[in-house]
């Protein structure tokens, strides 16, 4: 037990991250999984659904005075979404990193967009930009029961103790 008291320590960070309509259709939902997994991060909630608009416009409220904003909302409410909760050590900057920049063309090959897509309005994923976004859109897709709270073992062997 204490050691598991020194590790969880560095993990209790958490991200939302969706796969976006395009994402699940080109059937990208199990390799998107895999890069996260194989990071050394943990799934704390999954949901597959097909987003409302008040959703999808909370979401993404502050892009409500962008010329794609209609556009946005109407494609992530055509779901389906994949919607999850990761948590580790740093998890949404390096979600952010994982995932690419917002435009596919200029993400880096080995990132998500980079690697799986072409234009912005189709970059597969989404990850929360920042911790409090993150707590925000946590809330807002998830309700607390959903979350699940576990201790993978695995944290031995890619935490550090301190
Ligand atoms: P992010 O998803 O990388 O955080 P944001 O600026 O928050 O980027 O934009 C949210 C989403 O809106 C993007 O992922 C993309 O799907 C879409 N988007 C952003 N800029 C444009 C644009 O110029 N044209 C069309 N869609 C855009």
């Amino acid at each position: 037990q204490p050691y598991f008291t020194s590790w969880v320590m560095h993990c209790t960070e958490r991200t939302f991250v969706a796969i976006k309509p395009d994402g699940v259709h080109r059937a990208l939902i199990g390799r998107t999984i895999a890069r996260l997994e194989d990071k050394g991060y943990s799934l704390v909630a999954l949901k597959l659904l097909k987003p409302s608009r008040t959703l999808a416009e909370s979401h993404y409220e502050s892009l409500r005075s962008k010329p794609f904003f209609d556009n946005l909302v109407s494609f992530i409410t055509s779901g389906p979404v994949c919607a999850m909760v990761w948590e580790g050590k740093d998890v949404v900057a390096q979600v952010r990193k994982l995932i690419g920049n917002t435009d596919p063309l200029s993400s880096a090959p080995g990132t998500i967009r980079g690697d799986f897509g072409i234009d912005i309005g189709r970059n597969i994923i989404h990850g929360s930009d920042n911790i409090s976004n993150a707590e925000r859109e946590i809330q807002l897709w998830f309700h607390s029961e959903e979350l699940v709270e576990w201790n993978p073992n695995l944290h031995e062997w890619i935490y550090e103790k301190v």
